[in-house]
């Protein structure tokens, strides 16, 4: 007879361990270092985490509003209404959360936002950990500018669809970033959440908190490289122009596996415009 019980206490920790991107296998040996027979915890795994899924809506929500930006993804269809467009999926995978659009914007809004962002680029900069401010830094070397919020009505026209496709407050959105690649140029690996360990982050927390998703979108297709490149689970994403990345992370924590970068562009240019999605009103 199985006389192990799971506890409410164990059951939010197996919950906890497999949010946080445990393996089960390594959930597994925790408990059976702890003096649960394998077999036992197998079961015990499998029927909590079951359970955790099956629970009915209103306790998913219970916590009030979604917590994450998520496209409206249920029954997998192979296009979504974004306000005013119809967006193709091309991917999705669910650990790390990221979604692959095809057609977010037309050519002539690519062009329209290259042509405006323009004449302000100037050389990309780095968040300074220390300190919260920003430093010109060898692992990022395009060249890049904001808009902001609502600045041009094809900004605000671009945010409006995508708070409509990510289901998240268009006040809860950083402006518009454009970056331009020259040939050679990349953005190495990193995380867009802000650590929020390091000394200079409360500022940069304080105007609408933790960032917890982010949409890069391709202005051109690149000749020759340039892909978004999602180390830790081997993704790479082809820059296309119109199409666009988006990735999610509930904790600021490399378990979100949204470690990614822009590979170098090989020839030809590469424009993006990124947006940064935050937990609260952006001021
Ligand atoms: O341009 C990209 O592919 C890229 C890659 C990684 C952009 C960003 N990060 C970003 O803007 O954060
Ligand atoms: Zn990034």
């Amino acid at each position: 007879m199985n006389l192990q019980v799971v506890t409410p206490e164990l059951s939010q920790w197996i919950v906890e361990q497999a949010q946080a991107g445990c393996r089960p296998e390594d959930v597994l040996a925790s408990m059976r270092s702890s003096g649960w027979a394998e077999a036992v915890a197998i079961s015990a795994l499998e029927r909590t985490l079951q359970q955790f899924l099956d629970r009915p809506a209103a306790a998913a929500s219970a916590n009030g509003p979604a917590r994450l930006p998520e496209p409206a993804l249920l029954g997998s269809p192979s296009c979504v209404q974004a306000g005013d467009r119809l967006v193709t999926v091309l991917l999705t995978m669910r650990h790390p959360r990221v979604v692959v659009f095809a057609g977010l914007l037309s050519d002539e809004e690519c062009d329209a936002l290259a042509a405006d962002a323009a004449p302000r680029l100037s050389r990309s900069e780095t968040v300074v950990v220390e300190t919260g401010g920003n430093e010109v830094n060898s692992s990022r070397t395009s060249q890049g500018m904001f808009f902001g919020l609502g600045e041009t009505a094809l900004c605000a026209r671009i945010e409006a669809r995508i708070a409509a496709l990510l289901n998240w407050p268009l006040v809860n959105g950083e402006g518009l970033q454009v970056l331009r690649y020259l040939s050679g140029a990349e953005y190495k690996p990193h995380h867009d959440y802000f650590d929020p360990a390091q000394p200079g982050m409360s500022a940069v927390l304080a105007r609408g908190g933790q960032r917890v998703a982010t949409l890069v979108i391709y202005l051109n297709t690149p000749e020759l490289g340039g892909g978004t490149v999602f180390p830790d689970v081997g993704l790479e994403v082809a820059p296309v122009k119109g199409n666009a990345v988006f990735f999610s992370y509930d904790r600021p924590h490399a378990s979100t596996r949204t470690l990614h970068g822009g590979a170098p562009v090989l020839a030809g240019e590469k424009w993006v415009a990124t947006k940064w999605l935050r937990e609260r009103e952006f001021i």
